[in-house]
C-alpha cells in the first residue's frame, strides 16, 4: 500500500498523524480486513462462492503484494495464499452451519434449510430422523456458532505462533546487537564546545537521545538483520567489486562525528530532525578501493527491503564525513535505526541519503536510476535547507510580562549557521546570542530575551548560513524537496 499510493498520500498521512502514521495505518488495515471479511459474509449468505470471489480477490491483492517486496523468496506467498484459503474455509463452514442451523453431529441428515435457523426448524426431515425441538436447534446453532468462533480463534492463535516466531528471530536480532562491540573511534568526535547547549528549560538536548530520534521509514515491519551475515556489496559502475561484511567494516579505521539528519517532510518549526553522535567508516574510503568509473554521478544505496536512496557520488567522495555508520550515542545503531549499518551523509535529506537496514551501494548516473521517492513526487536532489526553530516559549503560552527568553536550533548542515534573529510583530530583526556549534554538520542552539509588555505577540526567527545566506522566507510546502518560511509562533504575556 505505501509503495502503490499515488504521491502526496504519505506526505498527508505524515502532516497529519506524525510518527504515529504507522499504528494509525496498522489500525486502518485492521478495519479493512474486518469490512472486507463481513462483505463477504453477506454476499456468500445470499449466493454461493460470491464472498468466496471476494476473499479470492483479497487473496490475490495480498499475493501480489508478497511477490512484488523486494528479497521475498516465492516461500513468502504460501503466507498469502494459506491465509485466503484458510479465510475462504472458515466463511464456507460458516456458511454452511449458518444456513443449516443445525449442531455439528446432526449436519449431514441430509438437509439445508431454507435460511436461518427458524425456518430450519420447520423445515421437512427425512423420514426416520428423529425431529430435532425448536428450541434445542437454537441452543446446538448457538453452540455451533460458538465452536465456529472457537475455531476460527484458533485459527489465529496459530497465526499469532507464527508471528511469535517472528518476532523470536527479530529479539535474537536483539541479543546479537546488544553482544556487538564497537570498537573505539580512531578520530573521536570533536568535544561538545562549553555552552554549547544554552539550558533554557523546555529546550530539547543538543544530543538527541536514541529513543527519542524521530523515525522516519517505510518499513511497517523493522527489517532484523543478523549482523553475522550481513554484507554490503559495492556494485555498479566501478573498476572493482566489492564485498564487505560487518567483521571486515568494524576493522576498518572508525571515525566519530555529530551529524544532525532531517526529514525532507519536516515542516517549519518541525520535529522530524535529530542530532546524534555516529560513530562509522567514511563511505570515500570504500568508493576509493572500488573506483568508480568516469561518468558515474549517483550511487544508489538499497536497503534490505528494497528502499533506495540516490545519492550524487560527489557528495560520498568529498571531505565531509558521510559514513557506514554502525554506532549511534555510543551503541550499536536501535533496530529502527538501522541496525547494523546505515549510511549518514551530513547535509542531504533523509530520502536521498540516509539509507538503514543497507545492503548495496550500486554506482550508477542519475540519467539511469532513481531513488524510491524520486517517481513518487519528490527532487532527485535533497539537500538540507538552512532553517531554524523557536521551542520556548511553546506557540499560544502564556508567559509574564517582562524579559521573556526565547530559545531554539538553527541548522545549515555542511555549512554552519553565522547568526539567528528574531523579530516581534514582523518589527525590526534582532539579533540572538547564538551558541557554539558543535560543528557545521550540527544544528546549533540559540537564546534571546525580548522585553515585552501584557499583550499579544507574533514572533519569527530567521536563521543566515556562515556565508551570509539568510533562510528562505517564502513559505513552501515540504515536496517536492523540503519547506521554506519562517517559524513563527503566537506568544500572550500576561499582565
Ligand atoms: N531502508 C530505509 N532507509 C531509510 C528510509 C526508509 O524508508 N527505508 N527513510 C529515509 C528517510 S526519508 C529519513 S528522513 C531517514 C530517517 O532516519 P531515522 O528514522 O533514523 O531518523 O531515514 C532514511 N532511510
Ligand atoms: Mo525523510
Amino acid at each position: 500500500m505505501i509503495d502503490a499510493v499515488p504521491p502526496g498520500v504519505k506526505d498527508w498521512a505524515i502532516s497529519l498523524f506524525g510518527t504515529a502514521d504507522k499504528a494509525v495505518f496498522v489500525g486502518g488495515m485492521l478495519l479493512v480486513i474486518m469490512a472486507v471479511g463481513s462483505l463477504a459474509g453477506i454476499l456468500e449468505q445470499r449466493r454461493r462462492f460470491a464472498g468466496g470471489a471476494v476473499i479470492a480477490v483479497f487473496g490475490l491483492v495480498g499475493l501480489s503484494a508478497v511477490l512484488t517486496r523486494a528479497q521475498m523468496t516465492p516461500a513468502a506467498a504460501v503466507v498469502a495464499l494459506a491465509a485466503a484459503l484458510s479465510g475462504a474455509l472458515l466463511l464456507g463452514w460458516l456458511i454452511r452451519r449458518f444456513h443449516e442451523g443445525l449442531p455439528a453431529g446432526a449436519a449431514g441428515t441430509g438437509r439445508a434449510g431454507t435460511a436461518a435457523g427458524t425456518d430450519a426448524a420447520t423445515a421437512q426431515v427425512p423420514a426416520g430422523t428423529e425431529r430435532i425441538p425448536a428450541g434445542t436447534e437454537r441452543t446446538a446453532g448457538r453452540r455451533t456458532f460458538l465452536q465456529v468462533l472457537a475455531a476460527s480463534a484458533g485459527a489465529t492463535a496459530v497465526g499469532g505462533v507464527v508471528a511469535a516466531v517472528w518476532r523470536g528471530a527479530a529479539s535474537g536480532i536483539s541479543t546479537a546487537r546488544e553482544k556487538l562491540q564497537l570498537p573505539a573511534a580512531v578520530s573521536g568526535a570533536p568535544a561538545i564546545p562549553a555552552g554549547a547547549e544554552v539550558g533554557l528549560a523546555g529546550m530539547q538536548p543538543l544530543v538527541t537521545p536514541n529513543r527519542d530520534f524521530y523515525r522516519i521509514d517505510t518499513a511497517l515491519i523493522v527489517p532484523s538483520l543478523d549482523p553475522e551475515a550481513w554484507v554490503l556489496r559495492v556494485t555498479g559502475m566501478v573498476e572493482q567489486e566489492i564485498e564487505l561484511n560487518l567483521a571486515d567494516l568494524l576493522a576498518k579505521p572508525l571515525i566519530e562525528r555529530h551529524v544532525t539528519i532531517a526529514c525532507v517532510s519536516n515542516e517549519v518549526g518541525g520535529d522530524l530532525i535529530g542530532n546524534a553522535r555516529w560513530l562509522g567508516w567514511p563511505v570515500r574510503e570504500l568508493l576509493a578501493l572500488a573506483r568508480p568509473q568516469s561518468g558515474a554521478d549517483m550511487v544508489l544505496s538499497r536497503s534490505s527491503d528494497g528502499w533506495t536512496a540516490g545519492t550524487p557520488l560527489e557528495v560520498l567522495t568529498d571531505q565531509r564525513d558521510a559514513l557506514l555508520a554502525v554506532g549511534m550515542n555510543g551503541e550499536p545503531l536501535p533496530l529502527e535505526h538501522g541496525f547494523p549499518v546505515r549510511l549518514i551523509v551530513p547535509g542531504l535529506y533523509g530520502y536521498v541519503s540516509a539509507t538503514k537496514w543497507l545492503t548495496e551501494l550500486s554506482v550508477t548516473r542519475f540519467a539511469d536510476d532513481v531513488g524510491y521517492w524520486t517517481p513518487r513526487g519528490w527532487s532527485d536532489r535533497g539537500p538540507i535547507k538552512t532553517s531554524s526553530r523557536i521551542d520556548v516559549p511553546r506557540t499560544g503560552r502564556r508567559v509574564g510580562a517582562g524579559t521573556v527568553m526565547f530559545g531554539g536550533v538553527a541548522w545549515a548542515q555542511h555549512t554552519g549557521i553565522g547568526k539567528v534573529e528574531l523579530r516581534v510583530n514582523r518589527g525590526p530583526w534582532q539579533a540572538a546570542r547564538l551558541a557554539p556549534g558543535i560543528s557545521l554538520d550540527t544544528w546549533y542552539q540559540w537564546q534571546l530575551g525580548i522585553e515585552l509588555t501584557p499583550g499579544q505577540y507574533e514572533v519569527q526567527v530567521r536563521a543566515t548560513d556562515l556565508t551570509g545566506e539568510p533562510q528562505v522566507e517564502d513559505r513552501r510546502p515540504v515536496a517536492p524537496d523540503g519547506a521554506t518560511g519562517l517559524h513563527t509562533i503566537r506568544v500572550d504575556v500576561n499582565p
